[in-house]
């Protein structure tokens, strides 16, 4: 099944929106098999957002993003990646259509709540940056189980 790497950054964590967040993917039927709390050295956010290096923004970027927990996560599906990006909406919470994250609750392009990886190659690149082979779960959900 397709995966994709999430992570609510250090102003959704500091805000208390990792419920809500993870409440979204949740409910739209994605699978969560793996997550976890933690801070980003400067190292490995340099090799995340690598892409970015020669922009002017890149400083301040990496400053944030390793400023305090992160909440990172491998989310499951049929067209995850693609999917997850629509409902978080456009980078700039100005530009992102309401109903999706950026667009409810961002407010400024650098503390946009959320990151996700933009295509299959990220999302392989990503979660072996962050998770590695180890962490994941593997695991059924067969709903019927739980409800009439
Ligand atoms: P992300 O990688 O965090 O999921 O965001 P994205 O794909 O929507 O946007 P991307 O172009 O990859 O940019 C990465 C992050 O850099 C910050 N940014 N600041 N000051 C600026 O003009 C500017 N442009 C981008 C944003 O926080 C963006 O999420
Ligand atoms: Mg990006």
């Amino acid at each position: 099944m397709e995966k994709t790497f999430l992570m609510v950054k250090p102003d959704g964590v500091q805000r208390g929106l990792i419920g809500e967040v993870v409440n979204r993917f949740e409910k739209k039927g994605f699978k969560l098999s793996a997550a976890k709390l933690m801070v980003i050295s400067e190292d490995l956010a340099k090799q995340h957002y690598g892409e970015h290096a020669e922009r002017p923004f890149f400083g301040e970027l990496v400053d944030f993003i390793t400023s305090g927990p992160v909440f990172a996560m491998i989310w499951e599906g049929e067209d995850v990646v693609k999917t997850a990006r629509h409902m978080m909406g456009s980078t700039k919470p100005s530009e992102a259509a309401l109903g999706t994250i950026r667009g409810d609750l961002g407010l400024t392009v650098g503390k946009n709540i959320i990151h996700g990886s933009d295509s299959l190659e990220s999302a392989g690149r990503e979660i072996e940056l962050f998770f590695g082979s180890s962490t994941e779960i593997s695991y059924d959900k067969p709903v019927e189980q739980w409800i009439y």
